[in-house]
């Protein structure tokens, strides 16, 4: 007769190797994902999202879970059948769409982060979990170093210093692996921009070629850190892949630059390359976002810490955009 019983704590649970992937379906996921399939295998990364779009590859090209980031227990179940051992949290509610819905924008950015560091702390997993430019408010330089103030005026700013400061917190207290870069606004053609302010820098091209011609929600002086996709991806590979060891206080969100351009630069790079190309500027209520927003940053610890160097300019960006948009 057994006198004791070792009773597996949920911690001891042997962390499986596969990927589960969060918000997989919105802009970011759709180019990440792919990325992860060719280097891992279509069968070691799940995607997941709280929608289903008939119509995306990643629904019948591999493994897709139908998983809201508020429902805990079913990420758990998620990662436990599926043998997850890293997450990467794309699911959020991003600045145009948080600022309307501010209350849906708290909820899922701070309880969908929440839940995944829960999941991270109870079954031994790495987590990559993305913070923004957005963390930085108005009396933040216009070129942001690491460690300026971060006091955010949107909502969605807000919810992204939680994150961070969510990450850093159980990094401390329970040993999870939680990292995260604050990417500038991502230009990318796969998938649609999805409700942001830097959303234009998207929309443009799809105008320019569609229509010849765009009307631009911000101003043509609104300069904004931006980035090009593939940077983005291979920037976020890059930071999972760093030895722990190298990586400092700034593992929850570093700075990372990529090309910092007013929204005219961008209209006149696009009408050199389109004949007959026109932009009106008509700035809406995402102005004021934008506008307390950094124009650039300063990434000197990505830089050190794990050798972050963009590769995209302003041209680059640009040729790659409208060949890919035109040919796809
Ligand atoms: P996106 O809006 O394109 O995609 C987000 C996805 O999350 C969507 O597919 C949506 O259906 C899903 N989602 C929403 N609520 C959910 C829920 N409750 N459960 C599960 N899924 C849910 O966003 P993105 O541009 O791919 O951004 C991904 C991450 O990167 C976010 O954390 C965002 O804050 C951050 N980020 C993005 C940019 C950018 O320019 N794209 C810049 C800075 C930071
Ligand atoms: C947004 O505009 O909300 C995002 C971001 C910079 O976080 N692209």
């Amino acid at each position: 007769m057994f006198k004791y019983r070792l009773i597996p704590s949920p911690r001891m649970a042997p962390p499986g190797d596969k990927i589960l992937v969060t918000g997989a379906l919105g802009q970011i996921g759709t180019d990440l994902v792919e990325e992860l399939r060719a280097r891992h295998g279509t069968d070691n990364v799940i995607a997941s999202d709280v929608r289903e779009m008939p119509e995306h590859p990643f629904l019948e090209d591999g493994p897709f879970r139908l998983l809201s980031v508020l429902d805990g227990d079913g990420m758990d179940a998620v990662v436990r059948e599926d043998e997850v051992g890293t997450i990467y949290h794309l699911a959020a509610i991003l600045s145009a769409t948080g600022e309307k819905d501010p209350d849906l924008c708290q909820r899922v950015n701070v309880g969908g982060m929440t839940n995944v560091l829960e999941t991270a702390m109870n079954n031994d997993l790495r987590v990559y979990a993305p913070s923004s430019i957005a963390v930085f408010g108005p009396d933040a330089s216009k070129i942001a170093a690491q460690n300026s103030p971060l006091n955010p005026t949107t909502t969605y700013g807000e919810t992204k210093r939680t994150g961070e400061a969510l990450a850093r917190e159980y990094l401390a207290n329970f040993g999870v692996d939680c990292r995260g870069i604050r990417y500038p606004g991502l230009v990318s053609w796969k998938a649609p921009a999805g409700g942001g302010t830097t959303d234009y820098a998207v929309e443009i091209f799809h105008a320019a070629l569609e229509k010849g011609h765009y009307e631009c929600f911000v101003g043509p002086d609104t300069r904004l850190p931006m980035m090009y996709i593939d940077d983005a991806i291979r920037a976020t590979l890059e930071l999972m892949d760093a030895p722990a060891e190298s990586l400092g206080s700034s593992r929850a969100g570093y700075n990372v630059s990529g090309i910092s351009f007013s929204a005219l630069e961008l209209a006149d790079s696009i009408a050199e390359r389109i004949d007959g190309f026109t932009c009106d500027f008509v700035p809406d209520g995402r102005q004021a976002y934008a506008d307390s927003w950094p124009d650039t940053v300063d990434d000197s610890a990505a830089q050190e810490e794990w050798g972050w160097k963009a590769e995209y300019d302003l041209d680059a960006m640009v040729d790659a955009m409208i060949e890919s948009i035109s040919s796809n």
